[in-house]
């Protein structure tokens, strides 16, 4: 893991100082959705939250990347693992903590827990299922945008290896190619579906080789590099945003935790842990970052402190907060126009 750490990716030599500080953002947004995802997890365990917690933990690298390569008016339909790049979409940690935690002042007013959360009038869309459900929701609001002229938006939306299995990701994309939607889908092969390995998935050496049969561009990418995984996923919504089609990016990486925090996830290899899928991005980055002198042990504690303060206090806000009225709630999340575009 560490040997790997150490020999950062050919594309981080000589890189631009912009792309510098897109990677310390990244970083540091990645930073915070792990404290955030640790945080949740020992809620969890104390019984401070009902329902299921899912963590992103492996997967903040490739899931920053959306957010930071997306704009106003995009559209984000984030899955169970997309922590960090909600966050650079625009949540707030407040947000996702309320809603784990039941409060009606989060943005589903208590009706709906966990990843079921979002801002569809900002274009940040709640998320129905983990197994392709959402290719087709946001291929709906590309359609939108197209019927009322609105042109240079993109939509993203992400699944993991075991829902490639699933007719809805086969409808969803053969949809978008054929009518050239602004769409990315961006593949998290994360090695599991629960605790299906992907020898028991897919035949194929893969996902991206599937592209070619609907007729999609595709990009292939290594989970475990932040820097990596920033040029390609940029790269892919720049190409879908200037109009060429719907873009596949797959990324090979390991789920480092559970699939939910009920599940011990001792069915994984631990040779799939060693070996360089394993490696935690999150280190990885902070290595590569630290190498080329971008970061120091100084600014990395002073950023982790900032984000154990900013959840803390989120909790903290959360907890303080009534629960919902049985008697008095409408029970509606976002079925009204109101709630969901925000219109009078
Ligand atoms: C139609 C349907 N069947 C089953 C489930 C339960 N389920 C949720 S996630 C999941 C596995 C997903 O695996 P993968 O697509 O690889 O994503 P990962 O969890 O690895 O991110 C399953 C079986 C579901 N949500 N919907
Ligand atoms: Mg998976």
């Amino acid at each position: 893991m560490v040997q790997a750490a150490l020999n950062p990716h050919p594309e981080t030599v000589g890189l631009a100082p912009a792309f510098r500080d897109t990677c310390l953002k990244a970083y540091r947004f990645m930073l915070l959705a792990r404290i955030l995802d640790d945080k949740l997890a020992s809620l969890y365990r104390a019984g401070k939250i009902h329902g299921g917690v899912f963590l992103g933990r492996g997967q903040e690298a490739l899931s920053v990347s959306i957010g930071l390569a997306l704009r106003p008016g995009d559209t984000f339909a984030p899955l169970i693992r997309d922590a960090a790049g909600r966050l650079a979409f625009g949540e707030t940690v407040l947000e996702a903590v309320r809603t784990y935690m039941g409060s009606p002042l989060g943005p589903m007013r208590a009706r709906d827990g966990n990843v079921h959360r979002g801002r569809p009038k900002d274009g940040l869309l709640p998320m129905i299922s983990h197994l392709g459900a959402m290719i087709s929701v946001v291929n709906g609001t590309l359609l939108a945008r197209r019927f009322r002229g609105i042109a240079g938006t993109v939509g993203v939306t992400c699944i993991g290896d075991g829902a490639t299995s699933t007719g809805a990701v086969h409808e969803g994309l053969n949809q978008a190619a054929v009518e050239k939607l602004p769409l990315v889908l961006v593949v998290a092969d994360n090695q599991y579906a629960y605790s299906t390995p992907t020898s028991r998935q897919f035949a194929c050496e893969s996902l991206a080789d599937r592209a070619i049969g609907y007729g999609v561009a595709s990009h292939s990418v290594d989970g475990t590099n932040l820097d990596a995984c920033l040029k390609t996923v940029g790269r892919a919504v720049d190409q879908a945003r200037a109009g060429q089609g719907p873009q596949l990016v797959v990324a090979k990486l390991l789920r480092l935790c559970g699939h939910g925090e009920h599940d011990d996830s001792s069915y994984i290899d631990p040779q799939l842990k060693s070996s360089p899928l394993g490696c935690d991005c999150l280190k990885v980055a902070e290595e590569n970052l630290t190498k080329q002198n971008w970061l120091n042990a100084e600014t990395v504690a002073a950023w982790r402190n900032e984000a154990a303060h900013k959840v803390e206090q989120a909790v903290a806000t959360a907890q303080r907060e009534a629960a919902p009225d049985p008697f008095k709630e409408n029970w509606c999340a976002l079925s009204t126009r109101h709630l969901s575009e925000g219109n009078e």
